[in-house]
């Protein structure tokens, strides 16, 4: 039996894929469409659940990225994100306390207004949201669990395939390499009384593989390899392209994702550096990142 036959679908997936299916007609015409995965999967330990296992991801990658891929208009992005993680555009404020933004209007006591000292970012935030809305640019998807996100992935790439190469996949998602199937699950809280839990984790299958061969054959595929001990990271990518045969691997490591990445394809490398001066006035690797990949995909588009 495969996973998707021992898992079933999430009860809104019907949904999902009639809001993918015309996000998709909308753009098949004059855009290509970039599927952007982000943040990280539960598993969870009860069908009724109260405890999961989770990840670091925040999804600053994943959503910064979008709006990168955003500034090209020729792009149209399927936001495929873990619900509680960053969100492009509304990510600029997710530290601040909004209502701590906000005035009373001196002019009208009944209205409310922004600060004068956050009036310029929300405004050019708002500005660049409303273009991508404009033209309906952005589909946002969330998920929660290792099974809602394995079932929507492979949904929106069957919606994708028959844009062909002009499919664009950046899987930056943290996806648990890790189980528990349906099956072993308690169906309610697991009860201390009964003494520590023995849990047996299985091993997720690797997507990859069936993504690249079946779903979206003719796609520019991108993933993500993430390491915490340097010596092995280019192997462990450079394994990971010759074993899936997709277009591109991004090595990061945990300590200096935001600063350093490599961009590894079957023949070259591209080191992408942050220097101390482009961080410190809040340049984003993400842009060069989005840059460098957007130049690959449309090279390959034309050839
Ligand atoms: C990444 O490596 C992403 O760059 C990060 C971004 C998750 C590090 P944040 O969301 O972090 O900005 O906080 N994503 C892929 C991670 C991953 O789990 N890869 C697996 C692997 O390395 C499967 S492809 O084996």
């Amino acid at each position: 039996m495969n996973w998707y036959e021992e898992n079933p679908a999430p009860i809104n997936a019907d949904l999902i894929q009639s809001q993918v299916q015309s996000f998709c007609s909308l753009h098949h015409q004059k855009r290509s469409i970039v599927l952007v995965t982000s943040g990280g999967t539960t598993i969870p330990f009860e069908k009724n659940t109260v405890r999961f296992i989770d990840n670091f991801s925040q999804g600053t990658r994943g959503s910064a990225s979008t709006e990168y891929f955003l500034q090209d208009e020729d792009m149209a992005v399927i936001f495929l994100y873990r619900s509680t993680t960053l969100r492009p555009f509304v990510r600029h404020f997710a530290h601040t306390n909004f209502l701590e933004m906000l005035q009373r209007d001196p002019q009208d006591l009944s209205q409310l207004q922004v600060k004068s000292e956050h009036v310029s970012k929300v405004m050019t935030t708002w500005q660049d949201y409303q273009k991508v809305k404009m033209n309906n640019r952005l589909l946002e998807v969330g998920f929660t669990t290792l099974t809602d996100y394995l079932w929507y992935l492979k949904i929106v790439c069957q919606t994708l395939k028959p844009l062909g190469a002009r499919a664009l996949l950046y899987l930056a998602a943290a996806v648990s390499d890790f189980y528990i199937p349906r099956q072993d699950m308690a169906e309610h809280k697991l009860q201390s009384s009964e003494g520590a839990p023995t849990v047996q984790l299985k091993m997720v299958p690797k997507m990859l593989a069936p993504l690249v061969m079946d779903w979206v054959p003719q796609a520019f595929v991108v993933s993500f390899k993430l390491e915490t001990d340097e010596s092995i990271l280019l192997s462990k990518a450079r394994k990971a392209l010759q074993t899936y045969k997709h277009s591109l691997v991004v090595a990061n490591l945990l300590e200096s994702r935001k600063e350093r990445v490599i961009l590894v394809e079957a023949s070259s490398e591209d080191l992408i550096l942050m220097s101390v001066e482009e961080l410190s006035k809040g340049h984003e690797i993400e842009e060069k990142i989005v840059q460098n990949l957007l130049t690959k995909f449309k090279k390959k588009l034309e050839s």
